[in-house]
């Protein structure tokens, strides 16, 4: 073996994720209205199309939440005019400064579909949740945890009676991601610290959060997360994989070291906050999974995976 071989390596990561072809698949020039950027979309399926709630961000710098649909989920996307969640200033004070990174999850006792997102605001960055069962209008619970807190994701169904939801508080520096319970998806308590920022040098040392909403397998609830750390040059955002308990989540089962998607691709190292890849949603057929993702928050794309293959590498790393 020449020496040169040694430092040559056949894969540049582990990364267990494949990005589309298409990739950006969606940019601010495919928006039907002018906007600066558009980016960190929600994901479901809504009558047979993949359906994304698209981070908007207009020419003032505000976001809002604007519809897509796609008969294949990778191209042909066709963009409404009208945002379905635009800043609410009628009902209160919180969503000023726009409404960011929804989570979508039906949840199949309700026939509805829970958007939870960020509410921005000179009071900070709150949770605020509404309800569809149309896409064509929303009921809007408002904010439901007082900043500063993002990041919040509804599980698919109730666990022991109620539904749990992923959210990030912020105590000063210390970002680590929480379990929430509610009754009527409203009141929410009963805190519960489940994945923590790690220490040091490591990928996800900086900050932690939730990026699409818990998938439920076999051996647990499959949780993707962004991990960030902080280089003298800027902050990169990374996904992780955790695994909490079916029955009580706030048992982390596993946690790989390392990401398992990272920034690499031009698209997704500069643009207006460079080393970013951001998923707010996925769908799911079988055992893949579609994960939508805002790329150095300036783009949205694609890149799929295998729920067992994510699996096989947690079971290796249990807690
Ligand atoms: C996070 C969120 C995301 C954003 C990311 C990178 O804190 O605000 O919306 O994509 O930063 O800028």
């Amino acid at each position: 073996m020449k020496t040169a071989d040694l430092f040559r390596p056949t894969r540049i990561t582990n990364e267990l994720f494949k990005r589309s072809r298409h990739n950006p698949i969606i940019t601010c020039r495919d928006v039907p209205y002018l906007c600066g950027t558009v980016f960190n979309p929600g994901a479901t399926i809504f009558e047979g199309d993949t359906l994304l709630l698209l981070r908007v961000e207009d020419l003032e710098g505000k976001s809002h939440l604007t519809v897509a649909r796609s008969k294949n989920g990778e191209t042909g996307w066709e963009i409404e005019t009208e945002p379905l969640i635009s800043p609410m200033h009628d009902a209160g004070p919180y969503e000023e400064y726009g409404c960011e990174d929804p989570r979508i999850t039906y949840l199949a006792d309700l026939g509805k579909w829970v958007i939870a997102y960020t509410a921005y605001s000179r009071f900070g960055a709150g949770i605020a949740i509404a309800t569809t069962d149309d896409f064509n209008c929303v009921e809007r619970f408002g904010l439901v945890l007082a900043p500063n807190n993002k990041d919040a994701a509804v599980f698919p169904r109730k666990i022991k009676d109620n539904y749990w939801m992923l959210h990030r508080p912020a105590a000063g520096s210390i970002e680590h991601i929480w379990l929430t319970v509610s009754d009527d998806l409203v009141h929410w308590g009963r805190p519960w610290c489940v994945i923590m920022e790690r220490d040091g040098p490591m990928w996800d040392a900086y900050k932690v959060g939730a990026n699409t909403i818990p998938i439920e397998t076999s051996e647990g609830w499959l949780i993707l997360y962004h991990g960030v750390k902080l280089f003298p040059a800027g902050p990169t955002y990374r996904v992780g994989a955790a695994l909490l308990d079916l029955d009580d989540p706030r048992r982390l089962i596993a946690r790989l070291p390392y990401w398992v998607l990272g920034p690499h691709e031009s698209y997704e190292v500069s643009g207006a906050v460079p080393n970013v890849v951001f998923p707010c949603g996925h769908t799911q057929i079988g055992d893949q999974i579609s994960v939508y993702y805002g790329a150095a928050d300036s783009s949205v794309c694609l890149a799929t995976a295998s729920v067992s293959e994510i699996l096989d590498a947690l079971l290796k790393h249990q807690i």
